[in-house]
């Protein structure tokens, strides 16, 4: 069979994406694989068993990152890497991180059946905490690996349970001594559920995003006074959750404000000692905030800022502030960007060039090595949620684009 005629095996993609969906399912029709988590692991496990059919050799870096070789006819060369994450959202979806790990697993097994042999080496990985849901910040490994972040820094992180993150590596299994730290990598692919609406709404089956947005995760925590809520008056109480709520209004009323494209959430809160009759006097909340544009993204978190020091002190609740985690906006490299363009149009899948709104551990790839993603559509533009949802035929079509993307890189001298 000529190289160009060479498909993927779409009912194998989907069995293993079946198999995977079962570790961790929930009631709703999703899973819940946080990051370390014995459902983690056990997903871990079933990958790494996988990789060991195709021979290939596999690797667990001082970050739990997964990785499975396949040697190239020149050996020496800068491979071609793809993959994803296996852990997921607390009620995540079926297909978010999972698919990309799965769809470059079908190459290896579709190369491995064709008996190909490629020029340069080919891995395939799977990162440690791409979600940063447990254990922030997101894509902690790759960061690590790119150089970008602490490895001890990331060992520190703890969960809400105050579980440290290197504790949990260990306790799993899966803290490897491989130096977390990247080696030349002439190519990184990753293949991703969209996670939003445009691919569905323009009838497409594949997405090229020009790069990812650059992701500011802060941290707010405020102390109030807490009392009996009867006969406590309201004149002079301080409240601390009315103040986080003046505070969440203000993030989410912050991009008009900025007048720029941008997104702000806040996705996570807690509230102590949060029993109906004390007032409020411990409150954490997060937020979120992206954009194409750094300075724009910089700047309304100076606005914010000022805003919520202003409601603090009104309400007299003092604030601390942390500035967790901010990664550049990644614009991918456009030799790449084209080369799937011209892949799924080669195969016969519409496809149209787009942005990530979702961060992804290719933003951290990205700082060191040629990279770019391959967007399939999700139904509904639904993600991070159970009902989270991407044909078989576009998981197919995914895994097939990145296929040749990786055999045309491969052969590249
Ligand atoms: O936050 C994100 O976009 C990704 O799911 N970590
Ligand atoms: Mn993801
Ligand atoms: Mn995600």
């Amino acid at each position: 069979m000529k190289l160009e005629d060479l498909r993927v095996d779409g009912t194998r993609l989907r069995q293993s994406l079946e198999q995977m969906a079962k570790i961790g399912a929930t009631a709703g029709g999703g899973v819940q694989r946080l990051a370390l988590s014995d459902e983690d692991r056990e997903a871990r496990d079933l990958f790494v068993s996988w990789l060991k059919e195709l021979d290939l050799t596999v690797t667990v870096d001082q970050m739990g990152n997964i990785f499975g070789r396949r040697p190239g006819t020149r050996d020496e060369l800068a491979p071609i890497t793809s993959g994803s994450h296996v852990d997921s959202q607390p009620k995540g979806g079926r297909f978010d991180g999972i698919l990309g790990v799965l769809s470059m697993l079908e190459v290896m097994r579709t190369l491995h059946d064709h008996k190909v042999q490629t020029e340069r080496p080919i891995v395939i990985v799977d990162w440690t905490n791409e979600e940063g849901s447990r254990f922030a910040p997101a894509m902690v490994s790759s960061g690590v690996w790119a150089g970008a972040l602490e490895l001890d820094w990331a060992y520190g992180r703890t969960d809400i349970n105050g579980k440290r993150q290197g504790d949990e590596l260990e306790r799993i299994g899966y803290q490897g001594d491989v130096p977390c730290k990247h080696s030349p990598v002439h190519a990184y692919y990753e293949v991703h559920i969209e996670q939003g609406p445009v691919l569905e709404r323009e009838h497409k089956t594949i997405g090229a995003p020009k790069g990812i947005l650059c992701l500011h995760w802060y941290d707010i925590y405020l102390e109030g006074e807490a009392n009996q809520v009867g006969p406590t008056p309201m004149e002079g109480r301080h409240d601390a959750l009315c103040a986080a709520a003046e505070m969440v209004l203000a993030v989410n009323e912050l991009p008009a404000k900025m007048g720029g494209n941008m997104v702000a959430t806040v996705g996570e809160i807690q509230n102590e000692p949060n029993s109906r009759n004390i007032i409020p006097d411990k409150v954490h909340f997060t937020v979120d905030i992206r954009s194409w544009d750094d300075d724009l993204a910089l700047r309304s978190w100076d606005d914010l800022k000022q805003g919520f020091e202003t409601i603090a002190k009104r309400r007299g609740c003092p604030i601390r502030i942390e500035e967790t985690w901010r990664v550049q906006h990644s614009p991918f490299d456009e030799r790449l960007v084209q080369r799937v363009m011209d892949n799924a149009e080669a195969i016969g899948y519409p496809a149209l060039r787009m942005v990530s709104g979702a961060g992804h551990d290719a933003s951290y790839a990205n700082q060191v090595c040629p990279t770019c993603m391959i967007f399939v559509p999700s139904v509904g533009g639904r993600s991070h949620v159970e009902v989270e949802e991407t044909s078989w035929e576009d998981c197919e079509a995914g895994a097939n684009v990145l296929l040749h993307c990786v055999l045309q890189s491969a052969a590249e001298s």
